[in-house]
């Protein structure tokens, strides 16, 4: 393969709702692009992009794909995503990298959630988009409908470049505005460039017109252009265009058929010529806010946005080249974490097709294997210039959390191992041991995602697993004062051992004001691992126990803080006032006051009005206006406070507070009741007090669970 310059490379991720058509599309980009002789389809398991067992499998994209084809002396570079919610990270990754998003848009349905999402992280990551509308063959297909949605979901700068003429069953041609033709398709993929007949003559006219006000009025000097001649030249709208599109004023509007490769080749056309090429587009920046120069004389810099596991070859890292050439055997540093890195061997990569090549330069997206110690999000440079860092991806926080079990237990270092390869891979993914809950917990982006893993991990790796729900990771309290004393005493035999603590226990809070019963001559105040305070006050007068017994006693309160007398979980914001004791002067040691301390705080705090803390998240559910009840009446039933509601085109907008504990499978029952149309996050904001009937049910499932044991 030739080596492409920065001018000559296109960028373009293909986003959109989950079978909107964005595999098939890109299939026909691959056969125009000449990377395949013949055309796959997603019904027969041979399409480039969808290649992974688990499409194969569920006959749907799961990872996105990094694709190109080779067309009119350019280089244009896909990545194909995946359209389910559950696997968003892989179109933000993509999104990075490329200058263009393609969004895909089913004319039978409109805008769909999917394509919602898309736009919003395309619009977050400030990319220009060009839509192509697809299934216009179909009966019920409705462009017009279609368009009227795009406007009101994407703002008026959605702009018709191409209309359908006999949209329905039997549909075969388009009008192209950009070159005032009538494009007719055949059932052998190929087009016909004709006039445009007199009975669309004047529609065409009066869309080209449009068209043109449009784009003037999104530039000064074409505005000026325009009212002296009434009109654009080709080249004029071309530049039109093209800053329409970099300044994200114009999103361009596509018909195609890419099950039939009809409208693809002029699609390609199109992004060759008119669509931003990687210098011209909005630049990626680096962590201290310089912008990449996509110079090919500057020293080399490579950003990772993509890790596989390739079977065969092993990891393979996808990166582009932010400035400067890359080689193969290339000398590279990783700036994240200064480890020396080697390029062995260089592909450009078209799905499971793989080509090698010499050298990629600046704006070019390539791969490369076996590097040794470098992650997605890395910054790869020359050591002449070791330092800068490309802003790093920002992957959604995990939506849904399992328990994950091996179901023969000797498997499950082998299965920590595997979670996290997986981990390393889709960096939406999260593994953590727990010590808190004892649980080796998975984080995902919704039911789906986690599936996913467990048939990897079942069918891949060959480890039958469970998933089961996480432990909720509750807290203990107190709500009033209390005051305990414990003598700790053993002597029969031997040397004895003696101490005996009083102690009052207050809960504590922020800004309180300290007790005054006794005087306070010590205070330490501890922040929690686990989150909140313990203070610690020496309020002994008269020497009853010696200053050398105070860590002990606080040694104590801490073992019983770590494991909370209610149910076992951590204790948190609680004052401790040690105001009197007695010692031995024989038997008195540490360990007799560690005791006495903790069986004195255990006294204490069960009189201390004591309570269970859960944590409580904010929620925030994006969903279709006509689901607002449903949707509601689902909240409400899992203790839910709402916070506030809003409206966002044919979305409404719920925050809610609610307890972890009431989100267990929340996102299956939010894709139920809404077909799949909302999204939501979550995130945690505080621990709150529970109510009586589940403080109740908790304590007494700890005593039967503490029976059991
Ligand atoms: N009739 C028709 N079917 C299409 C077209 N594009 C895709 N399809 C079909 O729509 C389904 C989903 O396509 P796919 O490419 O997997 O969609 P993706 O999920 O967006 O990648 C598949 O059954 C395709 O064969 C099209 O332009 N016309
Ligand atoms: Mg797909």
């Amino acid at each position: 393969m030739k080596v492409y310059q920065t001018k000559e490379i296109r960028n373009i991720a293909i986003v959109g709702g989950a079978k909107s058509g964005k595999t098939t599309l890109a299939e026909s980009m691959l056969f125009e692009g000449g990377v395949i002789n013949r055309r796959g389809t997603i019904e027969d398991k041979n399409t480039v992009s969808d290649y992974r067992d688990i499409e194969l499998e569920r006959l749907n994209s799961i990872y996105s794909t990094v694709l190109y084809a080779e067309i009119d002396g350019k280089k244009i570079n896909m990545i194909d995503c995946p359209g389910f919610d559950d696997f968003v990270g892989e179109v933000i990754a993509a999104l990075k990298v490329t200058d263009t998003a393609l969004m895909v848009i089913n004319a039978q349905n409109g805008v769909e959630v999917g394509a919602e999402i898309s736009w919003r992280h395309a619009s977050k990551a400030k990319k220009p988009v060009i839509f192509a509308i697809n299934h216009l063959e179909h009966e019920n297909s409705n462009f017009e409908e279609t368009l009227r949605q795009m406007k009101q979901s994407f703002g008026g700068g959605v702009m018709i470049c191409q209309y359908p003429v006999n949209e329905g069953l039997g549909f075969n041609a388009v009008i192209d505005l950009l070159q005032m033709k009538m494009l007719k398709f055949d059932a052998s993929g190929k087009t016909e460039v004709l006039d445009i007949p007199a009975s669309e003559k004047d529609k065409a006219d009066e869309m080209y017109a449009a068209m043109v006000e449009e784009l003037a009025a999104n530039d000064e000097a074409l505005m000026e252009k325009f009212f002296e001649n009434g009109s654009l030249s080709e080249e004029e709208i071309s530049r039109g265009l093209k800053l329409g599109l970099i300044n994200r004023g114009v999103f361009p509007v596509f018909c195609i058929n890419g099950k039939q490769n009809w409208g693809v080749r002029r699609l390609m056309q199109f992004i060759c010529n008119t669509v931003p090429s990687p210098d011209e587009a909005p630049r990626e920046t680096f962590t201290d806010g310089k912008e990449v120069t996509y110079n090919p004389a500057d020293s080399a810099c490579a950003f990772v946005f993509k890790t596989t596991f390739e079977p065969h070859l092993g990891e393979m890292s996808f990166f582009k080249v932010f400035a400067g050439e890359i080689t193969e055997a290339i000398d590279l540093v990783n700036a994240n974490n200064s480890s020396k890195e080697r390029l062995s061997q260089l592909f450009v990569v078209a799905g499971k097709n793989r080509q090698k090549i010499e050298k990629v330069v600046a704006g070019d997206i390539a791969a490369t294997i076996k590097l040794k110690n470098v992650r997605t999000n890395h910054t790869l440079n020359s050591p002449k210039n070791p330092d800068p860092q490309i802003t790093p991806i920002v992957f959604p926080e995990p939506k849904i959390t399992v328990a994950v079990k091996a179901k023969n237990s000797a498997e499950d270092e082998k299965l920590m191992g595997i979670l996290n390869d997986l981990a390393k891979a889709d960096p939406t993914l999260v593994v953590e041991q727990s010590k808190e809950l004892r649980q080796l917990i998975l984080g995902g982006q919704g039911e789906l995602h986690l599936n996913i893993q467990k048939w990897l991990i079942e069918n891949v790796n060959k480890i039958a697993i469970d998933y089961l729900p996480p432990r909720i990771p509750y807290r203990e309290t107190i709500t009033k004062s209390a005051k305990s004393m414990y003598r700790h005493k053993k002597q029969s035999g031997g040397a004895g051992q003696f101490g005996e603590v009083h102690m009052m226990i207050e809960p504590y809070y922020e800004g309180m004001t300290p007790q005054t019963e006794f005087p306070i001559r010590a205070t330490e105040t501890y922040d929690l691992e686990w989150g909140g305070k313990l203070v610690f006050n020496n309020c002994i007068v008269g020497g009853a126990i010696d200053a050398r017994f105070m860590p002990a006693i606080l040694k104590g309160i801490m073992e019983k803080m770590e494991q909370g007398p209610l149910t076992g979980s951590y204790a948190r914001d609680i004052v401790v006032n040690i105001y009197d004791g007695k010692m031995h002067p024989v038997d008195s040691n540490e360990i007799s006051f560690k005791l006495a301390g903790r069986n004195a705080f255990k006294e204490a705090f069960k009189n201390a009005g004591p309570k269970i803390l859960e944590p409580i998240y904010e929620v925030e559910v994006i969903l279709p206006e006509e689901k607002f009840g449903d949707v509601m009446t689902d909240l409400q039933g899992r203790r839910a406070i709402i916070m506030g509601m809003d409206s966002e085109g044919n979305y409404k907008k719920i925050i809610a507070r609610v307890p972890l504990a009431e989100m267990n499978r929340y996102s299956t029952a939010l894709s139920s009741i809404t077909s799949g149309r909302a999204m939501y996050s979550m995130k945690f904001v505080e621990y709150a007090q529970v109510p009586p009937d589940v403080q109740t049910a908790l304590l007494k499932a700890y005593e039967e669970q503490e029976a059991e044991d």
